[in-house]
């Protein structure tokens, strides 16, 4: 059985479908702290809370789950909020789930980190996977302490536990949750509702982003391949493209001419997005796996407006 921890959310949720696809759907079990908006009817659902071991050991023991994909995090947007709050889950939920793993000796563990584990004094330029790192966010500081101890748990106990330092994603099947580059989500969700976005980050905001596209075909790509192949045990960058919001807007405008951004200036996420990289490099992952993304900004804008046109949701009265 294969069990994701965190799959209401924008990244366990597509690694739901893909793992369905992939090893079918009775055999990867979702969970999460509560029940997705809509109920998970393709396969098994558990609640858990990954702070409580209980709840762990009742889903380890119940599945004897060969793989587990830990996706259960507070972002960086809401981790200022909530800094404790965002330590205990990130650390402890991690902590909680690679003792677990070893206990029910669980053959491949995922964790995500992320470019967040950069900070103000890191090279933003195509930055490397050894440099500086000094993350000033709680959430960035997780992430970094979070790469050491899955290294940590490596070396010393020989758990097979392999790890990627995502960028901002960009998807249309699950809403973002609550991180700094969600504006790469929400200006299509804008312009196609009502053709104009108030973009909370400046336009000349460079960050490293992904399509979920590849970044689900860069994780199962990362855990197929073999132990012996992989150098690194904290965590992996992985760089898809460098944009900004402008570059977006541009984008977008090809295809809905009428769309208009306008930026927000003093939003505290903007501070948090100066403080990392403008790209990645992943020379190591490339070397490594065999990693190399797919999606253009052209591939991106047209892949996202085609499907959100269609599936626009409104829950709440928001639109996700
Ligand atoms: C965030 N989407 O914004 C997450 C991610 C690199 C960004 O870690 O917090």
């Amino acid at each position: 059985q294969i069990v994701i921890i965190g799959s209401n959310g924008q990244i366990g949720t597509e690694l739901a479908i893909a793992l369905r696809t992939k090893f079918g759907a009775q055999r990867v079990v979702t969970s999460d702290i509560r029940a997705p908006h809509v109920p998970d009817t393709d396969g098994p659902f558990e609640i858990v809370d990954v702070l409580d071991r209980k709840s762990l050991h009742l889903l380890f023991s119940k599945y004897r789950p060969t793989q587990v994909y830990l996706l259960a995090a507070m972002l960086s947007a809401t981790g200022e909020k909530y800094p404790r709050q965002a330590w205990e889950l990130n650390i402890n939920g991690l902590l909680n789930v690679l003792d677990l793993s070893l206990e029910y000796e669980v053959k491949r563990v995922f964790w995500p980190s992320s470019i967040a584990v950069f900070g103000p004094n890191t090279p933003k330029i195509d930055t490397p996977q050894y440099t500086v790192m000094d993350p000033n966010t709680v959430y960035g500081i997780s992430k970094l302490a979070g790469e050491r101890i899955c290294e940590y748990y490596h070396n010393r106990y020989g758990l097979d536990v392999r790890s990627i330092r995502y960028p901002g994603i960009i998807s249309w099947k699950a809403a973002p949750g609550g991180g700094t580059t969600d504006y790469a989500v929400h200006i299509f969700h804008e312009a196609l509702k009502t053709g104009t976005y108030l973009c909370f980050l400046s336009a000349d905001t460079k960050l490293p982003m992904l399509y979920m596209d590849d970044a689900i075909d860069g994780t199962l790509a990362l855990m197929e391949a073999p132990a012996n192949t992989l150098k690194i045990r904290s965590s992996y960058n992985l760089a898809g493209l460098s944009i900004s919001p402008a570059m977006l807007a541009d984008e977008i405008v090809k295809i809905l001419p009428g769309f208009t951004i306008t930026y927000e200036a003093n939003d505290p996420r903007q501070a948090i997005a100066d403080t990392w990289p403008n790209s990645i490099d992943d020379a190591e992952a490339r070397r490594d796996w065999g990693w190399a993304p797919r999606f253009s900004i052209a591939d991106i804008t047209a892949d996202m407006i085609a499907n959100l046109k269609d599936n626009i949701h409104i829950v709440d009265g928001k639109s996700i």
